[in-house]
């Protein structure tokens, strides 16, 4: 027995190099967000092994974090759901001595999303965009002219013009917080309104076009934009240029457009933040900071086509990528987005009843 016990300590001690690698967080992401080696490249630095998990909507992740015991030590929800989270006591203050990489980051960016978290104490910026249209250049050419320039929410909020595209399919993200604010702001209205009316009004101008909608889904668009499944899409900025990519790399001559609107488009952050009940905060902090690192900001943004907040990043960054207006809009364009502030209690319940009329057509 005591020779068994000895043998088993000193195994023990043989192995501890293994057993730093046993530590593990679990991370939860928004689904095609990442580069495919990047979790690999944490592992490698740091010994901490990954488990994750992917979303395609806030609503989910906050149902997750709601419920308790998430297990997760890192998430990624929008600013204005990181701020109704922070407030429901849901995720921890970072530790910014855990971070030096902090130092990359943008101070006017950082700033920004200051508004929803004061002195960035809880959350970084993982990467931010806008949420616009994907468009099947070939599929508008043929409906609306080849001089037919996509840059305005009419084509899919003017049921005439939607109707054109029925039949070669339009796809509109399953989130009241990116499909009501825009109907708003084509009607001519606050997208950040709070008045039932303009909730009213954004349903009617949803459900007027709905009969052309093919499905509401947040991340099933890319597949289908890049294979020519559907024709338009309300879509995230580097989701839709990913499509783009793929339909150009599977050679079939589908060729994906991404545009801004004229009318204005929401500007948002997704942020890096860890939950109360993290079981690994250090960890977490790990995978925070090495997210942070330029080199591994900017192959993130190369790959997932979403801008990054980390200013060090820049000089790593495709001159392709940094350079097209799609992605990293100009401060010009960026003065006409807007970003979108936290519901209350009641303009919640409102705009989910409003969500659930269009989506159910009734
Ligand atoms: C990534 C989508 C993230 C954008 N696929 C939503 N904020």
């Amino acid at each position: 027995m005591r020779t068994r016990r000895l043998a088993l300590t000193s195994c023990t001690a043989l192995f501890l190099p293994l057993a730093a690698q046993a530590d593990s967080i679990n991370v939860f992401n928004w689904s095609d967000y990442i580069a495919p080696d990047t979790l690999e490249r944490f592992t490698e630095a740091t010994g901490i092994a990954v488990t994750y998990d992917v979303f395609d909507s806030n609503d989910t992740l906050q149902a997750r974090l709601m419920a308790g015991s998430s297990g997760f030590d890192v998430v990624v929800p929008t600013d204005f759901a990181m701020q109704r989270q922070i407030g429901a006591g849901l995720h921890q203050p970072l530790d910014k001595d855990l971070l030096p990489n902090l130092e990359h980051m943008d101070p006017e960016l950082m700033a920004l999303v200051a508004a929803f978290d004061p002195d960035n104490a809880h959350g970084v910026i993982y990467k931010w965009g806008t949420t616009g249209i994907g468009y099947n250049a070939a599929a508008v050419a043929e409906r609306l002219g080849e001089d037919y320039t996509v840059d305005s929410w009419a084509i899919l909020f003017d049921p005439e013009k939607a109707a054109l595209f029925e039949d070669c399919g339009i796809a509109m993200l399953d989130s009241h917080t990116d499909m009501l604010p825009p109907a708003m702001n084509f009607l001519g209205l606050d997208p950040n309104s709070s008045d039932e009316d303009a909730f009213a009004a954004a349903a009617e101008l949803l459900l007027s076009v709905r009969p052309h909608v093919r499905y509401f889904h947040s991340s099933q668009y890319i597949t289908d934009l890049a294979n020519g499944e559907i024709c338009l899409a309300v879509g995230w900025s580097g989701d839709v240029l990913q499509a783009a990519d793929r339909a150009e790399d599977a050679g079939r001559g589908i060729e994906i457009g991404y545009a801004i609107p004229n009318e204005g488009a929401a500007l948002w952050f997704d942020m890096l933040l860890i939950p109360a009940d993290a079981p690994n905060p250090e960890g977490a902090h790990a995978f925070i900071n090495f997210m942070m690192d330029p080199e591994i900001a900017a192959a993130n943004t190369n790959y997932v086509m979403y801008p990054t907040a980390n200013a060090g990043a820049h000089e790593f960054i495709d001159p392709d990528v940094l350079n097209d207006p799609m992605i990293f809009p100009s401060d010009e364009a960026k003065a006409g987005f807007w970003t979108l502030r936290p519901y209350d209690q009641r303009t919640d319940r409102v705009a989910t009843r409003t969500w659930t009329r269009v989506r159910t057509g009734q």
